[in-house]
């Protein structure tokens, strides 16, 4: 399978995961049971089946302005943040208020602190990580001072830009993979990302836990989420989506459908799960039916595809 369908795999997977967790974003996943069985098909939510929301809107953004810049630009990538903004799709509070700031002609290196002092710890970097990841897959010097720098538009916070970070390694790392079937493929897998950038303990422990619950066969998945988290903080939902990919390495859909019926933080922790299974399965591997519930208008799905063959073809020159 060639580079160019993983770098669609992991575009649509941010944005599968994203709509496939919309409508149960903030239940637990006693209730998720209760009132679905297992979420494993588009439904209607807050907004029709097949919408996304703020996670996929800002990974469209991140694409758009790599791609247009010919790698970042901070300035540019918070215009487009803004520009793409729909309140509808549901942001978190302090991205949003940021993004209004950047409206209005705020700087967008000076307004990372005006919510919360030291900045948001949110995944909402993390979330939007997947294009640079793909961008710099071949340069991790740059995929890490990229990372960091158009996380911190919005998550100033270390938790915050470490969590995009991470992503943006994994994304990186699962486009090289060829098979992570086995235990000792994953931890290297992990062992990568850990050796890559000097991350917060919050993140060291969440490796070490990782591997441990990989290690076990059978496991609850209370006992996964007590572990790892799957709140809307950054460092409570990276490492469990990247849990998720790797327990379900043989499917692309079982990944997804692992991560989004955990509960919590559904749509951000499908979509980070996406990007990560997508870089690695590539498109092909998608289920069509997931691929045609996926909204198209206006920078819908087609528009995502396109993002990713621009991306794609910057890199093969
Ligand atoms: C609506 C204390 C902090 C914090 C800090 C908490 C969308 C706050 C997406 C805050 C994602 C929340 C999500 C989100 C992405 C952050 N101290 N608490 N320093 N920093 N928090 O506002 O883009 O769903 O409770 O930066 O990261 O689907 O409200 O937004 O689920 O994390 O929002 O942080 O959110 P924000 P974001
Ligand atoms: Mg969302
Ligand atoms: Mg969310």
């Amino acid at each position: 399978m060639g580079l160019k369908e993983r770098f669609r795999g992991a575009l649509l997977g941010t944005f599968i995961g994203d709509a496939l967790g919309m409508p149960v974003e903030g239940m637990d996943y006693k209730s998720i049971e209760e009132k679905f069985g297992q979420v494993r098909e588009m439904l209607n939510g807050r907004l029709q089946k097949g919408s996304y929301t703020d996670d996929t809107q800002m990974m469209i953004g991140v694409a758009e302005s790599l791609h247009k810049n010919s790698g970042f630009c901070g300035e540019d990538m918070s215009n487009c943040f803004a520009e793409n903004f729909s309140a509808e799709r549901g942001y978190g509070r302090s991205t949003a208020t940021i993004i209004e700031e950047i409206k209005k002609g705020a700087k967008w290196n000076e307004v990372g602190e005006i919510v919360f002092k030291g900045g948001s710890l949110g995944n909402g970097a993390a979330m939007r990580s997947a294009p640079i990841g793909l961008y710099y897959y071949d340069n991790l010097d740059e995929l890490i001072t990229v990372g960091k720098e158009a996380a911190q538009i919005t998550h100033a916070h270390r938790l915050g830009y470490e969590g995009a970070i991470l992503i943006s390694l994994g994304v990186a790392f699962a486009l090289r993979y060829r098979s992570l079937d086995e235990f000792s493929a994953k931890e290297r897998f992990i062992r990568s990302i850990q050796k890559a950038y000097p991350f917060s303990k919050e993140y060291l422990n969440a490796f070490d836990k990782i591997l441990q619950l990989l290690r076990r066969r059978k496991l609850s998945r209370n006992e996964v989420i007590s572990n790892l988290g799957v709140s809307v903080k950054a460092h409570e939902s990276v490492p469990v989506s990247l849990y998720a990919f790797l327990r379900n390495t043989n499917s692309f859909e079982e990944a997804v459908v692992y991560a989004v019926n955990l509960g919590g933080d559904t749509d951000t922790i499908g979509a980070m799960t996406g990007s990560l299974a997508g870089a690695y399965h590539g498109c092909r591997m998608i289920p069509e039916r997931w691929l045609n519930d996926l909204e198209d208008g206006e920078k819908g799905k087609n528009y995502v595809i396109q993002l990713a063959d621009l991306l794609y073809e910057k890199i093969e020159i």
